[in-house]
């Protein structure tokens, strides 16, 4: 089932086939001069892929508006086919990311082969503890997990053990976990009981992964609580991580820093002490502001991806980080949104491959400050865009995804075929 015309990205691909073979071959013979070849990370980039949260199909919002876009998914049908459109064109998204109770459905199954018609599988299934759902008994008011009183952490238990079973007909095999959980005030609650609080009911989610399992901790500064958040940095993620064992591993937001953090070397010590969970890729200039990934600062998305790079490298211990996108499209078409930033994730990748890393080692143990650097910025200043569109081309996919995703006239069809939903909140989802 593909949403896109495949004649008509054929015949796309076909016009634009002669200048992508000129700037292939271009960049190949560059590459081989600095003794890479373009084929094997040709191949790299088709290997490549991140997975698509199902929020980021439908268009976001902040906490003072909503300005819903037209033919936007109503559900998780309408999600998943748009999720296909990403993947049909830049074959660098193979899986979705769901969030519940946002995605139930009543049969798992079902949805399960919907997604693989589109060539879709599934990551990590993401949990709901930070909003109270109609008909929930118990408030997320005042916290879920960390929450003060027993029944309502009982209650958040549950649906987190709900997702696990959820994911495991889906084909899932990873649970993120972001709570909201913290407080406003000063005295509102105790620091270290709400912490204690949390990690005895982690610890009951713990207990339901299945064997081959593991459960994704995210950490996040502020909001919505500004006065202290339960698993406000690495620090006490890591904490979390370590206390609940094994399967529990510290997955990094890049927007949920604070401004000017060293975001790459946090990246290195969670590699270090193989509890790198894996990434949900965004960018930010103040906070969590779900920015697309690259559009702020490439450079930084490229040095996190030379501690991934170098990791798998050195072939650094339990290091199998799962990648995500998590971004909130407010002002642009979120399906050309999602292809942008899958796009730009993919590159920093490639120009992190770029990196000779002996010859990085020689010049730090040599303390030549300036050779090590220039290497890095080598890399980063290598226009790698012929390798994306070549493995786009060669896996079925379009040489430009945005044209051709605009010139397929994807976005008029679904607005004449879903109809707006009354009543659209707002709240960044
Ligand atoms: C939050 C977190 C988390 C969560 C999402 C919900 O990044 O990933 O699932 O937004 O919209 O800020
Ligand atoms: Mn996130
Ligand atoms: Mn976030």
């Amino acid at each position: 089932m593909a949403p896109i015309s495949d004649d008509l990205i054929g015949s796309l691909n076909h016009a634009g086939a002669a200048a992508q073979a000129e700037d292939y071959a271009a960049l190949g013979r560059q590459l081989a001069r600095r003794g890479l070849s373009i084929d094997s990370l040709t191949e790299r980039a088709m290997a490549w892929t991140v997975a698509v949260p199902t929020w980021g199909v439908g268009t976001g919002g902040t906490r003072f508006a909503r300005f819903p876009g037209p033919g936007e998914p109503r559900n998780i049908h309408d999600k998943l086919e748009d999720c296909g459109v990403i993947q049909q064109l830049t074959r660098g998204t193979r899986t979705v990311s769901p969030h519940f109770p946002w995605d139930k459905v009543s049969d798992y199954n079902a949805l399960r082969q919907e997604a693989a018609q589109y060539g879709l599988g599934f990551d990590a299934v993401n949990s709901n503890t930070f909003q109270d759902q109609l008909g929930q008994s118990l408030s997320y008011k005042f916290g879920s997990l960390a929450h003060a009183q027993a029944p309502t952490r009982a209650q958040a238990v549950e649906h987190n053990l709900e997702c696990i079973e959820i994911g495991r007909q889906l084909g899932s095999t990873a649970l993120t976990v972001w709570i909201g959980d913290g407080t406003n005030f000063a005295g509102q609650q105790n620091l270290t009981r709400m912490f204690e609080n949390y990690l005895e009911a982690a610890a009951q989610i713990y207990a339901g992964l299945p064997a081959d399992w593991l459960m994704f901790i995210e950490h996040k500064m502020y909001e919505p609580a500004f006065y202290s958040t339960v698993i406000s940095d690495w620090g006490s993620n890591l904490i979390a991580a370590q206390t609940l064992g094994p399967k529990a591993k510290c997955l990094v937001d890049l927007g949920h820093h604070a401004p000017n953090t060293n975001i790459e070397q946090i990246v290195a010590r969670l590699v270090q002490v193989g509890k790198l969970a894996g990434f949900h890729f965004n960018d930010s200039k103040y906070g969590d502001d779900d920015l697309d990934a690259g559009s702020v600062d490439p450079f930084r998305l490229f040095l996190v991806f030379n501690e991934l790079v170098d990791a798998e490298t050195r072939g650094a211990k339990d290091f199998r980080p799962a990648y995500m996108i998590d971004q909130s499209h407010n002002v642009t078409d979120p399906i050309e949104s999602l292809m942008a930033s899958a796009m730009e994730i993919a590159r920093a990748y490639l120009q992190a491959s770029l990196v000779d890393r002996a010859a990085l080692a020689e010049a730090q143990e040599a303390n030549d400050v300036l050779a090590a650097h220039r290497m890095l910025k080598a890399a980063y200043i290598t226009d790698v865009s012929p390798i994306l569109a070549e493995a786009r081309m060669r896996a079925g996919g379009a040489l430009d995804p945005i044209a051709a995703y605009r010139a397929a006239g994807y976005r008029a069809q679904k607005t004449a075929e879903r109809p707006a939903v009354a009543g659209s909140s707002s709240g960044i989802v």
